[in-house]
C-alpha cells in the first residue's frame, strides 16, 4: 500500500505504471510487507516481534536506529499527570522525530494544550495547513511523504520515509499514541526500544539486542530500568529533535519511576479484566481509569487488527494430483468419478469448504469429496 501510495497518489511521483508492471494483481490480497510496532498510554511498547512492556523512562529515547538506511525514530517522554495535575512517577509519550538520511525529517510534538500537534517535515512548520485542510498531504523534493488521516474519531498524521518506516501519530490523553509500521525489508536490521525485529519476542529486551538471549530482563523489575531502557537514552549530539520547549529537567536526576513489581496489579480487574497488565499499571500509577481504559481499548483494538494482518489464507488443493492431465480432470461419459479435495492452513485454523456451483450430476459425499457423473449433454461448472 505504501508503494502504491508512493507511486501513484503523490502528483510528485510518476512512477504508477512500473509499480502496476511489478505488482499487476491488485486485487484483494492477504500478504502484508509491513509489521507494525507501537507507543500507547504511560507509555508501553509493543515491539515488532509481539513483545509488550512498560518504558517508563523520562528524556530521548531512540525507538529504532537502522544502520544500513541512515534511519533513526526516537521518543521523546515528559512527567506525566493525574487529571488533578499532580505529578505522578511515569511518564507519557510527548514528541516523536525521525530522520532517514539527509534530506528526511520529521517532527511531531504535543502542543502545551496537550490536545494538538506541533508539526515539522524538513524544518517547516506545517501545523495550521495539517489542521486546515482535511486533506493535508506533502511531500517536499521527493523526500518524506506526509499526510492527515482521520478515524476513530481521531486526527492522524502519518509520515513515510524513503527507508520503508512510516509513522502514525494522534493524540490522547495529554498524550501522544504511536504506531510504527516497517517493512520486512527491514527484518533483523534494527536496533531500540523496538526490539530486534527478527521474529522472536523473547529476545526483544536483551541488552545487546538479541545477541544473548540467556539473560532476559524482567520490564516488571527495577533494575529493568538501568540495564535496559538507560541504554536507549539519547544524548544531545544524537539527537534528531530539532525544535524545542522549554520543559522543566530540574528533577530529571532524581526521577525513580514506578515499576509493576511495586504494584498489585490485580487490584484492576474490575476495568481492565484479568489479562492487561499494562492497562492494571496505568490505573495503579495514573489514578485513572479513563487513561487505563484508553489503554485497554487500544491494545484490544490493535491486536484484533494485527492478528487478522498477520493471518495466512488456508490452501485449497487436489488429495491427488496425478489425476490432472495437462491441468485438466479426465471423466469418462456415465461413469462414476470422484474428486478428492485437500486443505491446509499454516496458523492451524480449521477450515471450511463451501460447494458454491455444480451440476445436478455433482454431489458432495463428504466435506471434500464430490461424487459426479458425467453427462455430455449438460455443460458443467463446478465451484
Ligand atoms: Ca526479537
Ligand atoms: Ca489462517
Amino acid at each position: 500500500m505504501a508503494a502504491q501510495r508512493l507511486c501513484c497518489l503523490n502528483s510528485s511521483y510518476t512512477m504508477c505504471n512500473t509499480f502496476f508492471g511489478l505488482f499487476p494483481a491488485q486485487e484483494c490480497s492477504s500478504d502484508v510487507d509491513f509489521v507494525t510496532a507501537y507507543v500507547f498510554g504511560d507509555p508501553h511498547i509493543t515491539t515488532f516481534d509481539q513483545l509488550s512492556y512498560s518504558m517508563n523512562g523520562w528524556g530521548e529515547f531512540t525507538l529504532m536506529s537502522v544502520t544500513t538506511q541512515d534511519f533513526v525514530l526516537q521518543a521523546r517522554t515528559g512527567r506525566a499527570r493525574t487529571p488533578y495535575g499532580t505529578f505522578v512517577n511515569a511518564t507519557v509519550l510527548t514528541a516523536v522525530a525521525a530522520s532517514d538520511g539527509n534530506h528526511s525529517h520529521f517532527q511531531a510534538v504535543l502542543d502545551s494544550s496537550g490536545t494538538g500537534m506541533i508539526l515539522h517535515v524538513n524544518g517547516q512548520n506545517v501545523t495550521d495547513d495539517f489542521y486546515k485542510k482535511d486533506d493535508f498531504n506533502w511531500t517536499p523534493n521527493n523526500t518524506v511523504s506526509v499526510w492527515r488521516e482521520c478515524g476513530q474519531n481521531k486526527t492522524f498524521v502519518l509520515a513515510m520515509f524513503p527507508s520503508g518506516v512510516t509513522v502514525k501519530i494522534n493524540t490522547a490523553l495529554q498524550n501522544l499514541e504511536l504506531e510504527i509500521q516497517a517493512t520486512k525489508f527491514l527484518m533483523n536490521k534494527t536496533v531500540g526500544l523496538l526490539g530486534n525485529f527478527n521474529n522472536i519476542s523473547e529476545d526483544d529486551l536483551s541488552p545487546t539486542s538479541g545477541f544473548n538471549v540467556s539473560t532476559p530482563i524482567d520490564w516488571r523489575d527495577s533494575k529493568f530500568d538501568q540495564t535496559y531502557i538507560q541504554k536507549w537514552r539519547v544524548n544531545r549530539t544524537h539527537s534528531v529533535f530539532k525544535y524545542r520547549d522549554k520543559e522543566d529537567l530540574s528533577s530529571l536526576q532524581d526521577f525513580r519511576p514506578t515499576f509493576a513489581k511495586d504494584l498489585n496489579l490485580n487490584n484492576s480487574l474490575d476495568i481492565c479484566g484479568s489479562r492487561d497488565e499494562l492497562c492494571s499499571f496505568d490505573n495503579l500509577v495514573m489514578l485513572d481509569w479513563v487513561f487505563a481504559k484508553n489503554t485497554h481499548n487500544f491494545r484490544s483494538y490493535h491486536s484484533n487488527r494485527d492478528d487478522k494482518l498477520r493471518n495466512n489464507p488456508p490452501t485449497l488443493s487436489l488429495r491427488d494430483k496425478d489425476i490432472l492431465v495437462d491441468g485438466r480432470w479426465i471423466v469418462t461419459d456415465g461413469l462414476v468419478e470422484h474428486l478428492e479435495l485437500a486443505t491446509s492452513d499454516k496458523d492451524g485454523h480449521q477450515v471450511t469448504v463451501s460447494w458454491v456451483d455444480g451440476p445436478p450430476e455433482a454431489r458432495r459425499v463428504t466435506n471434500l469429496t464430490l461424487k459426479y457423473v458425467p453427462d455430455v449433454r449438460v455443460p458443467t461448472r463446478i465451484g
